[in-house]
């Protein structure tokens, strides 16, 4: 049975001092996301940020640039978060689905609470870094009804297939309501994100619950890929994953170490452990030509 890896090179949470290993400028997260692509990664899960700062930015000429010069430089699925800045309107979030029509993009199935503010201080970090990982006990990731029923239009019309993000088990259901609402097309691509404080938890136990639930509300009518954050996490949810029939996310946005006492030097370092699994647990790696065909996007 086919697999694919998603990369997700930088994330939209985390601050730069965390990891030299994080890209952070247009340079940075292109050379990152084709090495990935290279490693094993089908699809790159992007975020951006202020070249200067290495601040979380939602800036669209800076993904613009970015996506257009991983597409130039190899086949991967690029695919940016709609997850945007703090106090941004839905239609700001999705102007990188409706503006730079990607193949692909994010789509956060509810609203939750979203802390980082456990990630301990470090000497390389700036002032506002610190700032921002203890702001994050006053932050909540905002989806609305609302939000989410805009965002499957803005999805619908430019023909962009969504990645669900579920990062909790309420999430599913929510899902399911905008399926029975007409705003969103099934098969589904789900993608289980277990390991935020503030939503479900990078357990077995949890990623069984989760698909288990998925199955009850949309029969086979999904595919579907976990990413555990933090470590172990990342690798124990890949290998889980891999057992159990769906596909695999790992990056720099979810997890910082390749083994318990060593750092990632680079995303594909993370890519090529988590599929260095997959054929010995019968899994056959496939790029992004074959994954576009499974996510129906060819
Ligand atoms: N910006 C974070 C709160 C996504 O990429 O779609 C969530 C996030 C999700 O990173
Ligand atoms: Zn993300």
């Amino acid at each position: 049975m086919k697999v694919f890896c998603s990369c997700a090179i930088t994330g939209g949470m985390s601050v730069p001092g965390q990891s030299a290993a994080i890209p952070v400028t247009p340079d940075e997260i292109v050379e990152s996301a084709v090495a990935a692509n290279a490693a094993g990664a089908a699809i790159v899960h992007i975020h951006v940020r202020d070249p200067e700062t290495g601040r979380p930015s939602a800036d669209l000429g800076l993904f613009r640039e970015v996506l257009t010069r991983i597409g130039e430089r190899c086949d991967a699925i690029v695919q940016p978060t709609t997850g945007g800045g703090v106090g941004m309107t839905i239609d700001e979030r999705a102007r990188v689905v409706t503006e730079l029509r990607p193949q692909m993009a994010t789509f956060n199935c509810g609203s939750f609470n979203f802390g980082i503010f456990k990630v301990r201080p470090r000497p390389e970090m700036a002032p506002w870094e610190v700032e921002y990982l203890q702001g994050t006990r006053d932050y909540v990731f905002r989806n609305t009804f609302a939000d989410m029923a805009r965002l499957a239009e803005l999805f619908r019309e430019a023909g962009a297939k969504p990645e669900y993000e579920a990062y909790d088990v309420g999430h599913l259901y929510n899902l399911r309501h905008l399926a029975d609402e007409g705003l969103v097309d099934l098969p589904l691509h789900l993608q289980f994100v277990l390991g935020v404080l503030g939503a479900n938890a990078a357990t077995l136990e949890q990623l069984v619950h989760m698909h288990r639930t998925a199955t009850t509300l949309f029969g086979s009518d999904f595919t579907w890929s976990a990413a555990g954050v933090g470590y172990p996490a990342e690798f124990h949810l890949a290998a889980a994953a891999l057992m159990m029939g769906g596909h695999v996310r790992v990056g720099l946005e979810d997890n910082l170490r390749v083994t318990m006492d060593r750092r990632a030097a680079s995303n594909a370092e993370l890519v090529e452990k988590a599929m260095t699994l997959a054929p010995l647990l019968d899994r056959e790696p496939v790029g992004a030509a074959q994954a576009r065909e499974i996510l129906g996007i060819a």
